[in-house]
């Protein structure tokens, strides 16, 4: 044996962590293409790194990143944002992580009541057949957290996935402040669903409560279903020119969220007047927008897949403005509920808000003046 072969290659700490970051980048991001991926991302990278300086990973922030609460609104990998929302690889059905047993921890009728509580709103569980739901509620235990503990550190395997019954917990990729979760939300379940490290840290801000399931019980109950879910709605998704607003995560977590609806030829969707209780998304089919006027009823506007419809009311907080009715046949919809409206949609409420803006001036085309249909925003 030469002296060569058995001498011991060094992997440098800083490559390590260069095709770490890449990957978990690549992982999130979903592009169709590795190496258009990767030339954008180290070309980003590079450009980005202080002159003279070598890279300094901890403080990068290679994703793309909106919220609110992020200090600073970091840079966008543009072009390859949009390209797929969700793992197009990974295929939950071929694979069986499935060990057959599924932990029940006991619980006190006070904690199962908590817990009941707290997964009410979890988008994750809606698809679940009531025994499911009784399954993951008897799987899940109790943490509590102190101000300061990781929850989850980014790059680490997935163990556990996390419903918060109290607390602030803050998010971060590569040390950036990336979202805060107040008292209510669930984190963890990328790592669960895709297969992949865990895309950021989360760390209590103050003490708290969660409930986490551990990973063979997400993936045996929650993963197809969750699963094939995003995977529905991904063409959808993807086909709203005003999602676009969205982030990747974002549009995973709508999908979670939406609920489908269909109709008959002539049904009629919404009621002018009425209250609003959420929007809809256009799967398959037309609809017809139609407004009072001298008792009759005027087509204002067809609207056909990919449009959306019933935003208005949510975002003036007005009775609906207009009726919808399907047309052509079976309206297949995505209804969004107003809580979750609320909750995910910020980053589009500009692009709505512009929407709006033309309806009006549609108005005093059709009608000759304003209906006062958007005057409270
Ligand atoms: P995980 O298993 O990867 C970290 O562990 C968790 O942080 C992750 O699951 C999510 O539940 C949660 N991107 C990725 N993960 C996020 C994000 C996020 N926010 C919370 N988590 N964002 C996009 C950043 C490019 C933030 C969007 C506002
Ligand atoms: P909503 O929650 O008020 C009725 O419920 C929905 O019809 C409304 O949200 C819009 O999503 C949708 N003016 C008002 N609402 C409209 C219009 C519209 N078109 C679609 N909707 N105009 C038509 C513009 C081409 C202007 C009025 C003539």
């Amino acid at each position: 044996m030469s002296s060569d072969s058995s001498r011991k290659i060094q992997v440098p700490d800083e490559l390590k962590e260069v095709l770490l970051q890449f990957s978990i980048s690549f992982l999130v991001e979903q592009p169709p293409d590795v190496i258009d991926y990767a030339v954008e991302y180290f070309t980003k990278l590079q450009s980005e790194r202080p002159s003279g300086g070598h890279t300094d990973i901890s403080t990068d922030d290679q994703l793309s990143v909106n919220s609110q609460d992020a200090d600073a609104e970091p840079p966008v990998m543009a072009s390859s944002r949009r390209k797929s929302v969700f793992a197009e690889a990974y295929d939950p059905e071929a694979d069986d992580d499935d060990d057959g047993a599924t932990a029940v921890f006991p619980k006190t009728d006070e904690q199962r009541a908590r817990l009941v509580e707290s997964v009410k709103n979890v988008l994750l569980f809606r698809s679940l057949e009531k025994e499911q739901m009784n399954q993951v509620l008897d799987a899940m235990f109790e943490r509590k957290v102190q101000p300061g503990d990781y929850i989850i550190r980014q790059g680490d395997d997935g163990d556990n996935f996390y419903v918060i019954e109290s607390g602030v917990y803050k998010v971060y990729i590569n040390d950036k402040h990336i979202n805060t979760y107040n008292h209510t939300g669930l984190f963890g379940e990328l790592a669960l669903l895709y297969n992949m490290p865990r895309a950021a840290t989360v760390q209590a801000e103050t003490s708290g409560l969660l409930w986490a399931m551990d990973r063979q019980t997400f993936r045996r109950i929650l993963l197809k279903s969750a699963f094939r879910k995003r995977k529905m709605y991904e063409e959808l998704l993807n086909s709203v020119p005003m999602l676009k607003a969205l982030q990747n995560y974002e549009r995973m977590n709508l999908a979670d969220a939406l609920v489908s609806k269909s109709y008959d030829n002539g049904e009629r969707i919404i009621k002018q007047g009425d209250a609003a209780d959420g929007m809809y998304f256009i799967e398959e089919g037309t609809v017809s927008v139609r407004m009072d006027q001298d008792d009759a009823e005027v087509e204002i506007s067809q609207l056909g897949k990919g449009q959306y419809f019933g935003e208005l009311a949510l975002v003036t907080h007005r009775p609906r403005a207009a009726s919808v009715y399907a047309t052509g046949g079976v309206v297949k919809l995505a209804f969004l509920d107003v809580k979750a409206f609320e909750r995910l949609l910020g980053p589009c409420m500009d692009i709505m808000k512009r929407n709006i803006d033309d309806y009006e001036s549609q108005l005093v085309k059709i009608f000759g003046s304003k209906n006062n249909i958007t005057d409270t925003r």
